[in-house]
């Protein structure tokens, strides 16, 4: 097995990120103020005192920005930097430029916010409730909702708070600005979308886009929050060192970057569900409050995505899905992986799983007889081609033995009285494409030096995931040569343009096939060269082990033969990509297309032992069964699989951002934020892949990076199983489950400490 590309770097410490180049001549550092009120009117900024420190060079605020205060990606009227309001802590106001960061970041203290202060909202039914929003909320629906309740045997509603989740990459944000002759700038950037920087620089700067150029190399992880918040601090050194015309860098601080960047959206959310008898589903009416946060930043894509996944991988015939974007004074959330889907599928879980517990009936059981098959349609009016649904459940029943987990399950139970199993399915369905059409695009720019060596350029941003193994992968086994002649190169604004972000796991399909079309554009053109050379037909000609074979047969021709005899005779050795995912479409009247080129399955067990007189629980075992198609690489697979798994885990049980009442982020550091380590993980982590040739992905492959972040969805449900084991009462459905709120769920009213919800936070 060929290894992530990136494996030697990291292990040996030698892999570079934006500030580990060495720094040019005179390079100023900047630190960021940000709003200490979370609500209010700026009533004075002044940074006389700041601009007055020895080592300062400047202080920048909105009236310093020579084009447009506007960062929004979508909707218009977000700002960089604070004009006369602030709605959350920790919003950029200002930011200091001086000779050190530590010189940098002591002035920052000195700038004096003056706020008349407006009353905060951090919960988003109670924005809901006062109508505060970001747009308009949507609803989706399909069949006849209100007819279809008429006629179900059981109806049971209920209510979940989801709680949101810091990224948490181990390199903080950061940027790097260069000023260049005339009025240019070359900035490195730690972004998952280039593009958006080059364009947001530019228009903060009153710019055309090609005076910016950005360059990313990889990012210490992104997951989701560099997908847009990567952009502010991109344009402060931009700004900065087209103004001083000086090197500007910025490197955020740890607690700066808990405090200033969002997170995954926190939901609330109301179900109900009908069932007949049997255990089918057939109505389901959802409403969803989504935490904007004080920005809309993407949090309308984000709610678009939830729409979309609201039904997980159940066939639901009358579904009404409703979702609003609620403005609060928290942090404008942001991308996370999964991007509103994992929120969506956490309530409709939670709504199997209290139907189960209504009926007496397994909740394995009930979710079984509801598994999408061919032919289904989801309520966005997609039909279901190819589901992997049930076969993906049935080979994780056969291969794990959950009827044996099951059964020793409850032979454990009935001999322990203080400690309980609990066991739970978790199936994944997950669109892949952007929700946004136009953003399913890519292009590629592929050079054969004449050494034979090869260079490629794609938009797609290395973030961990092996984007560039993979790319490297499908080059080398389109040329037919080996992987070690393809270099992936920086992601260049200059080299590709317009590029789309780096996210919904589809940078390895679009940029991949955008890479197989320029690859194969040369590949034609050796073959037409070839043909009289070798005295045969252009079709006959391939590559294989770097020997070219006429039908199969193999010449005397090597690759370098042929890359140098191109050269010679003057035959084009580059060659532009450019990809767009065919046959996706989505109307936003009707709220009905065909979103996604295809979707993702799977299906996870998930078992825990939870000690129900102290709260504290472990998690035995994960054993999933996973959809790709053709693989590219197992390694990066493999690794993505797992660390989806481990991140939703975190999720779902250890991972509780907390805010003070002013709105304050207590949780802003890894002292106070607890993610999960190795210890928190399972023992026993198995994962079995189902590879089944999927024709819209690159060499047959199926993205791979967000659905396993679903599996950990799980780990809640089998938590709240061997609780009921223990207690079968009604527990609520308030994620993350931690420790403390098992403790109060098992025992709060002996305890006097009231319901789980008293010690949970936004
Ligand atoms: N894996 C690592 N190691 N680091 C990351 O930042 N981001 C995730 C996922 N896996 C991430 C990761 C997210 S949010 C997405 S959308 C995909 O990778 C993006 O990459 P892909 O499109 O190549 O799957
Ligand atoms: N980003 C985005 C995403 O802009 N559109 C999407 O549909 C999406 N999906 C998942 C993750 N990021
Ligand atoms: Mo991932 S949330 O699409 O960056």
């Amino acid at each position: 097995m060929s290894k992530h590309l990136d494996a030697p770097f990291h292990t040996r410490g030698e892999s570079l990120y934006v500030d580990d180049n060495p720094a040019p001549d005179g390079m100023l550092h900047a630190a960021v103020v940000g709003s200490p009120f979370a609500h209010g009117d700026i009533r004075k900024l002044d940074v006389s005192r700041a601009l007055a420190a020895d080592g300062v060079v400047a202080v920048f605020t909105a009236e310093d920005i020579p084009g447009e205060n506007e960062i929004g990606p979508i909707l218009k009227g977000e700002v960089l930097l604070a004009e006369d309001k602030v709605g959350y802590i920790g919003q950029p106001v200002a930011f200091v430029v001086a000779k050190t960061p530590e010189i940098a970041r002591e002035a920052v203290e000195l700038v004096d916010i003056e706020v008349d202060e407006l009353p905060i909202v951090v919960d988003p039914r109670e924005a809901h409730a006062k109508g505060h929003f970001i747009d308009t909320p949507r609803t989706f629906s399909l069949g006849d909702v209100d007819a279809a309740f008429e006629n179900c045997d059981v109806i049971v509603e209920g209510e979940c708070e989801i709680a949101g989740q810091e990224h948490l990459y181990l390199e903080t944000n950061r940027a790097r600005a260069i000023p260049e002759e005339g009025d240019r700038v070359k900035c490195f950037s730690s972004t998952q979308s280039p593009y958006a920087v080059q364009k947001s620089c530019a228009r903060i700067c009153g710019v055309p886009h090609h005076k910016i150029e950005i360059d990313v190399k990889r990012l210490g992880g992104g997951f989701g929050g560099k997908e847009d918040q990567a952009t502010h601090w991109a344009c402060m050194v931009v700004m900065a060192a087209r103004i001083l015309r000086k090197p500007v860098e910025l490197v955020l601080h740890r607690l700066d970057d808990m405090q200033m960047t969002g997170k995954r959206h926190p939901y609330s959310a109301d179900f109900k569900i009908g069932l007949r008898e049997d255990g089918t589903i057939e109505a389901f009416d959802c409403k969803m409050y989504q935490n904007s946060g004080a920005a809309a930043d993407l949090s309308t894509a984000v709610l678009e995505r939830s729409l979309f996944h609201a039904t997980n991988s159940y066939a639901i015939p009358n579904a009404r899905i409703y979702a609003a974007p609620c403005r609060t004074n928290l942090q404008p959330h942001t991308a996370f992986r999964g991007f509103g889907g994992p929120q969506a599928m956490f309530v409709v879980e939670s709504a199997l799983a209290k139907a189960a517990e209504a009926m007496g009936m397994g909740r394995e059981e009930l979710q079984y007889e509801n598994l999408l098959t061919d032919g289904d349609v989801f309520p966005y009016g997609q039909t279901v081609e190819s589901a992997q649904a049930k076969a993906c459940w049935d080979d994780a029943v056969e291969t794990f033995d959950l009827a044996g987990m099951r059964e020793a399950v409850e032979a454990y139970n009935a001999s322990h009285d203080t400690t309980k199993k609990g066991l739970a399915v978790m199936p994944i369905c997950f669109g892949i494409s952007f929700t946004k059409i136009f953003l399913n695009q890519a292009s590629a720019l592929v050079h054969i030096y004449t050494d034979g060596s090869v260079s490629v350029s794609t938009g797609g941003v290395e973030m961990g995931q092996g984007v560039t193994t993979n790319i490297a992968e499908i080059a080398a086994a389109e040329f037919g040569i080996a992987r070690e002649r393809c270099k992936i190169e920086s992601t260049n604004t200059t080299r590709i343009a317009n590029m789309s972000p780096s996210a919904a796991s589809a940078t390895t399909d679009l940029n991949g096939n955008a890479t197989i079309l320029a690859t194969n554009e040369i590949l034609d053109r050796f073959r037409t060269m070839l043909a009289p050379e070798i005295d045969c037909e252009p079709d006959q000609i391939s590559i294989v082990d770097e020997t070219v074979l006429v039908d199969g047969e193999e010449t005397d021709w090597t690759w370098e033969k042929v890359v140098n005899h191109a050269y010679i005779n003057r035959v084009g050795l580059s060659a532009h990509g450019f990809y767009a995912t065919p046959g996706i479409h989505f109307d936003t009247d009707e709220e009905k297309g065909r979103p996604f080129a295809y979707h993702v399955y799977g299906t996870a067990i998930t078992q825990v032992t939870v000690d129900c007189l102290r709260g504290r629980y472990d998690i035995d075992t994960v054993r999933v069964v996973h959809d790709l198609g053709r693989q590219i690489n197992e390694v990066v697979d493999l690794g993505q699989i797992e660390g989806g798994l481990a991140q939703g885990l975190g999720w779902m049980t250890l991972e509780e951002l907390a805010y003070d009442e002013e709105g304050r982020l207590l949780s802003n550091a890894l002292s106070t934020y607890k993610a999960p380590d190795v210890y928190a993980l399972p023992d026993d982590m198995q994962v079995k892949m189902r590879t089944i040739d999927n024709p819209s992905g690159p060499r047959g492959s199926k993205a791979v990076g967000e659905p396993p972040l679903m599996y950990g969805i799980g780990v809640y449900f089998a938590i709240r199983d061997a609780m009921r084991a223990f207690a079968e009462r009604d527990y609520e459905f308030d994620a993350p489950i931690t420790p403390e709120k098992v403790l109060m769920g098992l025992h709060g009213h002996v305890l006097g400490g009231g319901d789980a919800t008293s010690v949970s936070s936004t």
